[in-house]
C-alpha cells in the first residue's frame, strides 16, 4: 500500500459498523467542509461558524440519500487541526455506504485505520505516546486499564522524558562542539555533570521499566493455563471461576480436547482462564492435538495453575510433573484438588511442597486459589496520575535508551574521544525520542497507527 499523503480530504465511519440509532461519519482536511457542502442542502456549510450544527439532507445527483446534521469545525479548532464535519446520519449500514461513496465521488479519500489520529499527532495535537495511549483508552477492558491509558493521554511520562531529552541534547552538542575545535584540548561539556544527569535519566527510566510488569498486567491481562492429567478436575474449576458451565465435565478421563477458554475480573485485573486437554500420552489422534496444543497454551501463559487429583494421584507422578514445570520458566501455583476424597498422607506430603487444596465440585477453599493467583499480580487500584509503562513498544525503546546510556558511562570511564560519547549520546537520545514521536519514520507509524480502526 503506498503512504497515503496526508493532506488530501478523509472520510470514514466513525461509529461501529452495524444498525443502531445514528452514526457518525466523520470528514477531514482543508476541503472537508467545501466537499460536504456539494452533497449538501440546507445552510451554505462554507460559510457557517465553527463548531456549529446544522439540519440539512444528503444528496447524490438530486437523489434523496438521507436526512442528517452536520458539525462544522473549522481548523484550527478540530480533532486534526484541519478543517472537519461530522455527519450524523440515521444508523442504517445502507445509508453510510451512500453517503461516504457520494463523498469518495465528490473528492474524499478513504481514510486509512487511525489516520485522523495520525494527523492530529503529525499537526502537534498531542505526542505519539498520547496517541498510542487513545488506542488502549477504546480497548481498555477493565478500570484499571481505562485509568492508566487516561493518565497517558493526559500527558503521562511524556513532558518528563521530553524535558530529560533536551538536556541529553545540550550535552550531545557541546560534545560535538568540542570535536570542531579538532587537536585543542577543550572540554565545553563537563564530564562529571554529564555523569550526573545520566544517573539522573537512568533513575527515572529505570523506575518506568519496572513499572512495566505492573502495567503490562493491568493493559493485556493475565493468560492462565489449568493444566494437569485428565481427570484432574480442569474444567470443573473452569467452570467454579467463570461461574459458568463453559466446559463439559465428565468422569471420562480425556474428555477436553481443544482448549476452551474465556475472561473473568480478578482484583481489577483481567483474567483469561484456558482449560487444556489432560497431560498424558495417548494414542487417540485427536487427544494428542489437543495434548499438544496444550503445551502449546502452557509455554504461552503467564500464569499456570497446575492441578492434581488428589485420589488418584502418587508422588513419583507430582514430581516429575513439577519438574517439568519448573524447566518451563513460568510462574505456576500448585493446587491438590477433591479435597473431599483426597488420601490423607498425599495431603499431607504435598502441604510441605507449598500446594493449596481445593474441592473444585463443591467449591471448597475456592478464595484461598483467588487469592493465591491476586498475590503474584497485586496491582492495587491505578489512581490519577499514576505514571507507568503499558505499552511493549515503549518499554523496549526504554530498555534500549537506558544500554546506550550505560554505554555513555563506561565510555567516559575508559576515557573514550568524544566522537564516540557523542555517538552513543545521539543514539539514546534517538530510542528516547521515538517514544513520543520527536523523531519517527514513516514505517514507525504506518505500524502503530495500523493498529487503531478505521475512522479513529
Ligand atoms: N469428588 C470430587 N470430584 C471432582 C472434583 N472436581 C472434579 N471432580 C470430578 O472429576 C471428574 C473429572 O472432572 P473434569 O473437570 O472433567 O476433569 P478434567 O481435568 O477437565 O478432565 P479432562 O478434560 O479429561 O482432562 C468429574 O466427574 C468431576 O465431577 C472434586 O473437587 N471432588
Ligand atoms: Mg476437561
Amino acid at each position: 500500500m503506498p503512504t497515503p499523503d496526508h493532506t488530501d480530504t478523509i472520510v470514514a465511519l466513525a461509529t461501529p459498523q452495524g444498525i443502531g440509532a445514528i452514526s457518525v461519519i466523520r470528514l477531514s482536511g482543508t476541503d472537508a467542509i467545501a466537499i460536504t457542502q456539494i452533497v449538501f442542502k440546507g445552510k451554505d456549510l462554507t460559510q457557517q461558524a465553527s463548531h456549529t450544527l446544522h439540519f440539512g439532507t444528503v444528496h447524490d445527483e438530486g437523489r434523496l440519500i438521507d436526512e442528517v446534521l452536520v458539525s462544522v469545525f473549522i481548523a484550527p479548532q478540530s480533532f486534526t487541526t484541519e478543517n472537519a464535519v461530522e455527519i450524523s446520519c440515521h444508523g442504517s449500514p445502507l445509508i453510510v455506504k451512500e453517503i461516504i461513496k457520494v463523498l469518495l465521488k465528490k473528492g474524499a479519500r478513504l481514510a486509512t485505520p487511525g489516520e485522523f489520529t495520525r494527523r492530529a499527532f503529525l499537526h502537534g495535537r498531542f505526542d505519539l505516546a498520547q496517541a498510542e495511549a487513545v488506542a488502549d483508552l477504546i480497548n481498555a477492558e477493565t478500570d484499571n486499564a481505562r485509568q492508566a491509558a487516561l493518565n497517558q493521554m493526559r500527558g503521562g511520562f511524556s513532558k518528563e522524558i521530553n524535558h530529560l531529552r533536551e538536556e541529553l541534547i545540550h550535552f550531545a552538542s557541546l560534545i560535538e562542539l568540542e570535536l570542531d575545535f579538532g587537536e585543542e584540548d577543550v572540554e565545553f561539556a563537563k564530564r562529571s555533570d554529564l555523569k550526573k544527569l545520566i544517573y539522573q535519566i537512568q533513575g527515572f527510566l529505570t523506575s518506568l521499566i519496572k513499572s512495566f510488569d505492573q502495567g503490562n498486567v493491568i493493559k493485556n491481562g493475565v493468560p492462565t493455563v489449568i493444566a494437569g492429567k485428565p481427570n484432574a478436575g480442569k474444567s470443573t474449576l473452569l467452570n467454579l471461576l467463570l461461574n459458568e458451565e463453559k466446559a463439559i465435565v465428565s468422569d471420562i478421563a480425556g474428555t477436553t480436547r481443544d482448549s476452551i477458554e474465556d475472561e473473568i475480573v480478578l482484583g481489577g485485573i483481567n483474567f483469561r482462564f484456558i482449560d487444556t486437554a489432560g497431560l498424558r500420552e495417548t494414542t487417540d489422534v485427536i487427544e494428542a492435538m489437543g495434548v499438544a496444543r496444550t503445551y502449546d497454551k502452557m509455554k504461552k501463559a503467564s500464569l499456570i495453575i497446575y492441578l492434581v487429583d488428589l485420589s488418584n494421584t502418587n508422588l513419583e507422578e507430582i514430581d516429575k510433573e513439577m519438574k517439568a514445570l519448573a524447566e518451563l520458566g513460568i510462574p505456576y501455583i500448585k493446587v491438590g484438588n477433591k479435597l473431599d476424597k483426597a488420601d490423607r498422607e498425599l495431603v499431607e506430603n504435598l502441604a510441605t511442597k507449598g500446594f493449596i487444596f481445593i474441592s473444585a465440585k463443591s467449591g471448597e477453599h475456592i478464595e484461598v486459589l483467588k487469592e493465591n493467583i491476586l498475590s503474584l499480580f497485586e496491582v492495587g487500584n491505578v489512581k490519577s496520575g499514576d505514571v507507568m509503562v503499558t505499552n511493549l513498544r515503549h518499554y523496549q525503546n526504554l530498555l534500549q535508551t537506558n544500554e546506550s546510556l550505560t554505554r555513555v558511562l563506561e565510555g567516559m570511564d575508559q576515557g573514550v574521544t568524544g566522537d564516540f560519547l557523542a555517538m552513543d549520546i545521539r543514539q539514546s537520545l534517538h530510542y528516547l525520542g521515538e517514544i513520543t514521536g520527536s523523531i519517527t519514520t514513516d514505517d514507525l507509524l504506518d505500524n502503530i497507527f495500523s493498529k487503531f480502526c478505521i475512522g479513529k
